[in-house]
């Protein structure tokens, strides 16, 4: 079990704890290096203008609202040092969804990037106190402002982070996050089944708005004094020359860009890389085979949730198996139960159960009673444990596709189709049907060279009859330019759904 001391603010612990390694880059961005002297310098600085200027007592919630910058990182810490509450938002969010945030985490103070100001100032309620960098307002409060700062006495148990999810559904849910919480994430899943070392060098694509982002590209760096590169832009296209040019060693994305990356390997160069994670979505064994195949290093599939702060089932690069997600990271326990939350056999299909060092408590919201039962929290994934204990992910609990009484997962069907060489992207949903109820519905975007036509759905049709029981074959077929995600690269089944 993790042990921390009952008084704790896990800035002086992240941070300040690296000033002995004061001239190690902590963070590299496209436009600045710093190094952990400089970033602690002016973390200190914006916490100052935030209780001198912005009159910050310990508890406000502090809106964040940037893309993956220094500053982002700066003014995180600071908020944390000084004993407010961090409510991180995507940059791409509309001032309806800011605003709904806003008035449900009652945001007293945001810190907001120039480029990003247009949605908060029409956002409502307004935040009493807003100040922006990129112009020059911060900066120079920043340029008058002490260099030191005390850290705020915050219990390990204080909040400290208001993580918003809204799933693939639409409709978000602040889960709350203490200080000890941030540092369980790095003694667990990133010292047990990561492990880095301080000679790392992180770079990845999640906004440090998702919290796959936040631990993977900044606590859990900072937890070893590692080196974390930070991109606005970390799409497929961008990623591997970046990792080329800083040599970067482990690298955090999700499935899709893991397969895109895969398919163009010839032309990177990805040598300095040693462990590459990938979160976000279900890793689909194809995507590994490929990446494996381009070059030479196994993807470490992981499932993590806001809820749960990071990855709470993975596996270390030694006992990695290839199509399941993994065992529970050391710190957490998981199970398959039935609606009534008893553990089912092993193989059985189930909802996935997970309780451990950082789970759930939402924000002032019902859906607690149903997502946390007995100190477990459900994740909406249906799972099956093997015999030997691995979890394989089976399909979003509300994905299961029931055709003419058959339970088809349409991860499964996914699977399949992205071993035949014309399929780059794919989902399979749901789509109603007048004789079965329900049938397979595939989404497809081709590699280029193929075209959508009848001959190519009739051999794809054939292709998933081989490869798994025929009756999981999509019945209808659309060949589409583009799956939508969320801004955290989830698939939006339901949008999906709702074309069918
Ligand atoms: O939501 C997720 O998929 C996730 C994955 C890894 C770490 C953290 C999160 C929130």
């Amino acid at each position: 079990a993790l042990h921390y001391p009952t008084r704790l603010n896990c800035a002086t612990e992240l941070l300040d704890r690296n000033l002995i390694r004061g001239n190690h880059p902590a963070l590299i961005t496209p436009s600045e290096t710093l190094t952990y002297t400089q970033l602690a310098e002016r973390v200190n600085r914006i916490a100052n203008v935030l209780v001198q200027d912005m009159a910050l007592v310990p508890g406000n919630r502090v809106l964040l609202r940037s893309a993956n910058t220094a500053w982002m990182v700066a003014a995180y810490f600071a908020v944390l040092k000084a004993g407010g509450i961090v409510v991180a938002t995507m940059p791409l969010l509309r001032a309806k969804e800011l605003g709904q945030m806003l008035a449900k985490a009652e945001i007293s103070h945001a810190l907001c990037d120039i480029r990003l100001r247009d949605e908060l100032d029409r956002a409502r309620p307004a935040p009493a106190h807003v100040a922006f960098w990129g112009n020059g307002d911060l900066e120079s409060r920043c340029a008058a402002a002490s260099p030191e700062f005390a850290a705020c006495d915050t219990a390990a148990d204080d909040v400290c982070l208001i993580g918003f999810t809204s799933g693939t559904t639409g409709e978000p849910k602040g889960t709350m996050h203490f200080h000890r919480d941030m540092l369980a994430i790095c003694d667990a899943y990133s010292a047990e089944v990561l492990r880095p070392t301080p000679d790392d060098r992180f770079i990845g694509s999640p906004p440090l708005a998702f919290t796959f982002g936040l631990g993977g590209l900044v606590l859990f760096p900072f937890r070893v004094g590692a080196t974390t590169i930070l991109l606005e832009r970390a799409g497929p296209e961008e990623l591997p020359a970046a990792i080329a040019v800083h040599r970067a060693t482990i690298c955090f994305t999700a499935p899709t860009a893991w397969r895109a990356m895969a398919l163009q390997a010839g032309a990177h160069d990805f040598s300095s890389l040693r462990k590459c994670v990938s979160a976000g979505e279900t890793l689909p064994k194809p995507t590994y085979d490929a990446w494996m195949a381009a070059t030479g290093l196994a993807l470490m599939d992981g499932i993590g949730a806001t809820e749960m702060l990071h990855i709470f089932i993975s596996a270390p690069a030694e006992a990695i198996r290839p199509g399941a997600t993994g065992l529970p990271v050391p710190g957490y326990q998981a199970m398959v139960v039935d609606d009534a939350m008893r553990e089912v056999p092993r193989g059985t299909p189930g909802h996935l159960a997970v309780r451990g060092p950082t789970g759930c408590r939402y924000l002032a919201d019902p859906r607690q009673a149903v997502y946390v039962r007995d100190g477990w929290n459900l994740t909406g994934d249906t799972y099956i444990q093997d015999e030997d204990g691995y979890f394989q992910f089976q399909a979003r609990s509300d994905d299961m596709i029931v055709s003419a009484g058959y339970n088809i997962a349409g991860p499964e069907v996914e699977v399949a189709l992205l071993t035949h060489p014309a399929v780059r992207e794919c989902a399979v949903v749901g789509a109603p049907d007048p004789e079965r109820g329900m049938v397979a519905k595939a989404f497809i975007v081709l590699r280029p060279g193929f075209i959508g036509d009848v001959v190519l759905a009739k051999a794809l049709q054939d292709h998933v009859k081989a490869e798994i029981a025929p009756y999981k074959y999509p019945r209808a077929i659309a060949f589409v330019e583009a799956l939508p995600r969320t801004e955290t690269g989830k698939l939006q089944r339901f949008a999906l759904r709702g074309a069918s």
